[in-house]
């Protein structure tokens, strides 16, 4: 059976910036990455499928709205820990990530703070224990890095809406009870709604063939004349800055999340280094295996002060949406590149199931590509400082 042998890299001694409390959420999620994650994933990524068994594990080890108040069955945590449960998560597969930052920040979080106090007590403490599982509707097959322009769309019926149109490359989407959707009324302004499993004209097919976030769900959702009850529409936010604040939310746990990739990584490369004799000695005498392994902890250390320090001005409420998109980016692209580093150390066995780098590498491609692509952050932070927008 897969022996999970990752040990914790704190190069700049940042446990010093977390509270106990910070820590003893970590140790949780880790021993229940360690022993109910890391022992399976490698099997159900192979198989492309969702280990659904999970779910109330991850509920119970408060990944499912951590900072979402207790009363609603969150578990009122700050956002450190928020990020810190995403970092442990992401450390044993991005997918599972995935399936917890969906729920949290863009079904949970939008609910919780769009939706109406019946929207908050009918779906906040099904979706904390897990019994439902949400997905989030913006992205559709024409319309991804400019979600504006959505042509899915609600048509006012007097006592109901009619939702027509479709979401693609949907997380969680196959197995969602409800999903979180974007879509224009009849004068082209944005406006969110919950769409329940069940309702007639609403499906969700599978997406086949990936080879990236294998483990995880990923679907369309199609909306055929589906009649939505006016109580299901989130009633005072308006345009593209209701689904764009849930965004926020997920970019920033993915920063955190990232870093758990690398470090996973990192850790795997640099024992690999030290046990695997070439030459008579092991690799990691060699300076250009050193070379690697040195960045990569650089690179690690880096980041952590960045997903730490946002996570500071989270909780005071002053992280803005162009310093958010700096870290998805940075993180994201310093995880990716840490990926393939480390695969080159193991040489072929790299590649093989045996170790997770290549899963990690695999993953952080839609990582990289999902919630804003890598260049889009980059034009965030360009108009960001410059003033002027880059988009079109
Ligand atoms: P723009 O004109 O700039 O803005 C429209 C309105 O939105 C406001 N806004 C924001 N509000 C809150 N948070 C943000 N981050 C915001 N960014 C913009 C803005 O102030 C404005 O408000 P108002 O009051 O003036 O109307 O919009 P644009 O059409 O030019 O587009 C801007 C752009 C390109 C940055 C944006 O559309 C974008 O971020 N595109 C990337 C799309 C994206 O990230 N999609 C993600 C889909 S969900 C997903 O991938 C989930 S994966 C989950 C998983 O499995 O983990
Ligand atoms: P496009 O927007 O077509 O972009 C293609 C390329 O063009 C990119 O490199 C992009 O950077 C570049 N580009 C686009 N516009 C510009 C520009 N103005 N200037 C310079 N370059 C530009 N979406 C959801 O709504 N919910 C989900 O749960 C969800 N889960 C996902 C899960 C997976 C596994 C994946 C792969 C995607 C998921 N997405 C989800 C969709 C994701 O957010 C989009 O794929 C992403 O926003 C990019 O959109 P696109 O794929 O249509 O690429």
């Amino acid at each position: 059976m897969y022996q999970d042998r990752y040990q914790h890299h704190d190069y700049y001694l940042m446990d010093e910036l977390l509270t106990e409390e910070h820590k003893l959420i970590r140790e949780t999620v880790r021993s229940w990455v360690k022993k109910e994650l890391s022992p399976i994933i490698e099997d159900y990524a192979q198989q492309a499928k969702f280990p659904k068994q999970l779910i109330p594990g991850l509920a119970e080890i408060g990944a499912f709205g951590p900072y979402i108040p207790t009363e609603y069955g969150g578990q009122g945590l700050d956002q450190i820990s928020y990020g810190i449960i995403m970092q442990e998560l992401e450390r044993g597969d991005s997918g599972i990530r995935s399936t917890a930052s969906v729920q949290s920040s863009l079904v949970m979080y939008p609910i919780y703070t769009y939706g109406t106090e019946e929207q908050r007590r009918k779906y906040l403490p099904k979706l904390a224990t897990g019994e439902w599982i949400g997905s989030f509707g913006l992205t559709e097959p024409n319309h991804g890095s400019d979600p504006g322009s959505m042509i899915t769309h609600i048509k006012d019926m007097g006592d109901h809406y009619v939702l027509n149109g479709s979401k693609m490359w949907i997380s969680n989407a196959p197995i969602c009870n409800i999903a979180v959707v974007w879509a224009k009324d009849e004068t082209g302004t944005i406006r969110g709604m919950v769409v329940e499993r069940g309702m007639e004209g609403f499906t969700t097919p599978e997406t086949h063939g990936k080879w990236s976030l294998r483990a995880s769900a990923t679907g369309e959702l199609v909306f055929d004349n589906v009649k939505v009850p006016k109580e299901n529409v989130f009633p005072e936010i308006r345009g593209l800055k209701g689904p764009l604040s849930c965004l926020n939310s997920a970019r920033y746990g993915i920063a955190w999340g990232a870093i758990g990739a690398a470090l996973d990584c990192y850790d795997t490369a640099l024992r690999y280094a030290k046990e695997r004799i070439q030459f008579g000695k092991p690799i990691a005498s060699f300076q250009l295996q050193q070379k690697k392994l040195a960045e990569m902890i650089t690179e690690i250390t880096k980041a952590q002060l960045l997903a730490w320090r946002l996570g500071v001005l989270k909780n005071e409420n002053r992280a803005t949406p162009a310093q958010i998109s700096m870290a998805k980016r940075n993180n994201v692209a310093m995880a990716l590149n840490i990926a393939r580093e480390a695969r080159q150390i193991l040489g072929g066995m790299g590649i093989t199931g045996e170790y997770s780098i290549m899963r990690h590498s695999m993953n952080l491609e839609s990582v990289v590509t999902y919630e804003g692509t890598h260049d889009i952050h980059l034009l965030i932070t360009g108009m960001d400082i410059t003033g002027i927008s880059a988009f079109s």
